[in-house]
């Protein structure tokens, strides 16, 4: 084969073919070399759905069938053209000899991943004969249906049409969201803060337990615009992480510690007098008054409105009296009872939280508090953009998300130019958080079953599950504590798996269906998604490869099989029309259509300046106000939050003698989770899992660099190499998340994940979630 200079140039630089001739891959099986260019070539555009939270655009080249290039599309504004490392490889990943390729049945132990091919008729025959048997045996709720969050098409019409239970991502975090956005929304709680792109107007902007540069690459430019601006790039993080190397400054501390850094900085800002008294009295519910007796707010007899003291009349009067001056300070005697305002409870809560107390839990210095309390009060607007890694996966973390939305409040920072608190990996705030699409009606009589509480504490609980559909991976990436978890679905009695490659997942299906990748479909359209306030629609790239099918595809012939054949759509075509047949205002002039006239990619009907919640201070809470004040959590002593030592990875647990290392598993630049664990351009340069360890905890092992470990807790172990890094914190280890078991010589990462949860959660929107990060682990030396 002779590649003329031309081609070759034409053909690299970032591109599939480019990466395949240029260096040591070799995969001839699927790379189209050096064919006549433009000969016979075509081009489409489809978005990429891995739950890197980036739904980049992507431009296809495909020549004689084959996709053999990917580039970034053309965004209507260019900043937005954006591809990573796992978009560049997919083509690899599409290509790979470890596709499932056909339809299987289990022949080994379930767990065990041994099969052997059927047809599909077999498959769907038996899947739905099976289906129907436990539904009109058990009722629909006998079955779940799981999907990984990176499933461009979950199958959310068969389950309902079946009365079964549908699981959603929600079962994973969120508390930190939830429990702050319940000051300011008693609903859903995406999008409290101010979008990324804002924070070019903020002097600070605190990346908190928020590793962006690796978590939301797409995000990268406008971190960079922003520090650029001069604004002041703070990370907290107790790793020297990828955002932290990249921040001005980097603020070290004790894993599961943040919210006592909180309440020192709370302290300091209500003592001092750097909070905001215009703002606070004006927007937050300071002036409320907690009654002495049974600790709930003072409200007005008949309206049940909040009363507040007003300084004008000196009397009580309902809060949304107009002309009122509302004291901020004070207690008084109401009808007979004691009553303090919300802010005086406040003062005297945070009394003993001092900088010097914070300092010792911490193991931040006294000094850095202190400075980075001022900067943050004095300095603004400043904007805190928490992760759902760092600070959401802990027991505890709800106190995280509260305490950080108060302090926001106190300082005036939230609905400000350059403020803003909440979630910022993902691009999470955005205008197209609000978009509402049309939907697939099925008719009323056909709902999905209630949940009986999160999917991960189902292996606890009793519950009416006895099998599942699951597309992707979520038995291995949903459950803390897996060994206990592997044993329930063992005991199930019929599972299903839809994947395009064998993760851990399907190891446990008693039949498992090839599906195809994003880049794969029987019709000429595919699914939508509106990110990054754009809506992004996928077109046919290739026929769907080996035997595979779509995800709609299958829904669709097992609806038909079950004889629901009339309810579905015909196309996904038809449910993306439907999708879009929507009265939403973002929406307007945004149709099939239109999209494909635009390479799949049209900007939202929104403002051109950066989303920034709460502008208008009118807060989704009962008063309207931002509440500092959580009457909902009297009984649980947490109306205001208090400070909890971390659940298990706390020195002050018994266990810690045993196992004195916290364990952290955070997400990393080469996977979205678990996908890309076996795509080989990746692994070339991330070739095995490693447990970074910092020097002196592996000198007081008697560990060195790359010698074969294990990491073992009374759950669990698994062996793997260490790897001896100085920007790691002594005392913890991290892993990154979502390597399948195949990766380790034994065990697995997930086997040693705290199951404990919090029971406050259950009174949060998303409801409880995993404390992964709240898990302790001790390290040895072992054998190869
Ligand atoms: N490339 C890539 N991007 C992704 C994903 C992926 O798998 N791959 N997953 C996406 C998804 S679904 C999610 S939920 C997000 C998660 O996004 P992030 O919230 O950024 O998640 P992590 O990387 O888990 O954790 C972020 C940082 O928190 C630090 N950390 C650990 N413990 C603590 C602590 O106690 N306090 C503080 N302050 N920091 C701590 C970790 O060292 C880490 O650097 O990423 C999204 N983006
Ligand atoms: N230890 C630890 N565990 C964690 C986390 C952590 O920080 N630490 N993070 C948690 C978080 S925040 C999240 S969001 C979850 C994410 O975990 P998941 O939501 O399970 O995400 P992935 O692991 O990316 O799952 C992707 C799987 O779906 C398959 N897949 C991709 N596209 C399709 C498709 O179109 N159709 C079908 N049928 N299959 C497809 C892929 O091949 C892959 O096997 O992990 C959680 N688990
Ligand atoms: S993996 Fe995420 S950031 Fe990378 S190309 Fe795909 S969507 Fe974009
Ligand atoms: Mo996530």
């Amino acid at each position: 084969m002779t590649i003329s200079r031309r081609t070759f140039i034409k053909a690299s630089g970032g591109t599939i073919a480019g990466l395949g001739i240029l260096g040591t891959l070799n995969y001839k099986d699927w790379i189209l070399p050096a064919l006549a260019e433009e000969e016979g070539e075509k081009v489409a555009y489809t978005f990429h759905p891995p739950n890197c939270g980036g739904r980049c655009s992507f431009k296809c080249t495909v020549r004689e069938g084959k996709l053999v290039k990917i580039e970034p599309n053309e965004w209507p504004d260019s900043v937005q053209n954006k591809i990573c490392l796992r978009g560049l490889s997919e083509g690899e990943r599409v290509y790979s000899p470890d596709r499932l390729k056909t339809p299987m049945k289990r022949v080994g132990e379930r767990g065990e991943g041994k099969f052997v091919p059927i047809s599909w008729d077999e498959a769907l025959g038996t899947i739905a004969d099976k289906l129907l048997e436990l539904t009109s045996k058990y009722g629909g709720e006998s079955i779940i249906w799981a999907g990984s969050t990176g499933v461009h098409y979950p199958m959310l019409l068969l389950p309902q049409l079946l009365g079964s239970q549908i699981i959603t991502m929600y079962d994973i975090g969120l508390d930190t969201t939830a429990a702050g956005g319940q000051s300011m929304i008693m609903g859903f709680a995406w999008s409290t803060t101010n979008e990324i792109t804002d924070s070019v107007n903020s002097n600070m902007a605190i990346f908190w337990g928020n590793n962006v540069l690796e978590t939301s690459m797409t995000d990268s430019a406008f971190f960079f615009d922003a520090k650029e601006s001069g604004t002041k790039m703070v990370c907290i993080d107790p790793v020297y992480s990828t955002t932290a190397a990249k921040c001005n400054q980097w603020i070290s501390l004790r894993p599961g510690t943040d919210s006592a850094l909180l309440f020192g900085m709370i302290h300091l800002i209500l003592t001092n007098n750097w909070y905001d008294k215009q703002y606070v009295r004006k927007n937050t519910s300071s002036p409320f008054l907690i009654r002495a007796d049974n600790k709930t707010l003072l409200r007005e007899e008949g309206t049940n409105k909040f009363l507040v003291w007003d300084k004008n009349s000196n009397s009580l009067q309902p809060y949304d009296t107009p002309g009122i001056y509302p004291e901020l300070e004070g207690e008084y005697t109401a009808n007979g009872i004691k009553v303090k305002t919300v802010l005086s409870a406040y003062i005297e809560h945070v009394k003993d939280y001092t900088p010097e107390w914070a300092s010792k839990i911490t193991e931040i210095p006294e000094k850095v508090i202190f400075e980075l309390t001022k900067e943050y009060a004095l300095g603004g607007p400043a904007n805190i953009q928490w992760g759902m890694g760092g600070t959401d996966k802990w027991y505890h973390s709800d106190t995280m998300g509260r305490l950080a939305t108060i302090m926001a409040g106190l300082t005036g920072n939230i609905g400000r130019v350059g403020g803003g608190v909440g979630q910022g990996t993902q691009h999470g705030t955005c205008w197209s958080m609000d978009v509402e699409f049309g939907g697939w009606e099925l008719p009323p009589e056909f709902k999905a079953a209630d949940l009986e509480g999160k999917f991960f504490e189902y292996v606890n609980k009793p519950n009416a599950v006895k099998a599942g559909v699951f597309q992707g991976n979520p038995i291995h990436q949903y459950f803390p504590d897996y060994n206990k978890a592997k044993e329930w679905f063992k005991g199930f009695e019929f599972i299903v798996a839809v994947d395009s490659h064998q993760c851990d997942t399907v190891n446990f299906a008693d039949i498992v269906l090839p599906a195809g990748t994003c880049f794969e479909s029987e019709y000429d359209i595919g699914y939508l998604i509106t990110e990054r306030n754009h809506v992004l629609l996928q077109e046919k790239v290739i026929e769907p490869l080996f035997e595979s099918k779509s995800d709609f595809q299958i829904e669709k012939e097992l609806a038909e099989l079950m004889g629901f054949a009339q309810y579905m759509p015909e196309s996904p075509e038809e449910f993306v029309r439907a999708q879009l047949n929507s009265p939403d205002p973002s929406l307007q002039g945004i149709t099939v259509e239109s999209l494909r006239a635009n390479k799949c990619v049209m900007r939202l009907n929104v403002p051109n300046e950066p989303y920034r919640a709460f502008m208008d201070h009118q807060f989704y809470t009962e008063s309207g106000k931002l509440e500092f004040y959580s009457e909902d959590f009297i009984e649980e002593g947490y109306a205001l939050p208090i400070w909890e030592e971390p659940n298990e990875a706390s020195p002050s647990n018994p266990l810690y003698e045993k196992y004195p290392l916290a364990l952290g598993t955070p997400h990393t630049r080469f996977r979205a989770h678990s996908t890309y664990s076996n795509a080989r351009w990746l692994l070339q340069i991330n070739a095995e899992p490693l447990v970074r360890i910092n020097p002196k905890d592996a000198q007081a092992r008697g560990l060195s660099d790359k010698d074969f470990v294990e990491v073992f807790n009374d759950r669990g172990s698994f062996q793997c190499r260490c790897q001896l890094a100085n920007d790691m914190r002594p005392g913890m280890v991290q892993i990154s998340e979502g390597w399948w078991s195949r990766y380790f010589k034994k065990g697995d990462l997930q086997e040693l994940l705290n199951p404990n949860i919090n029971p406050r959660g259950n009174k949060l929107i998303f409801g409880p979630h995993i404390a992964l990060l709240d898990t302790l682990v001790e390290v040895k030396r072992v054998e190869e």
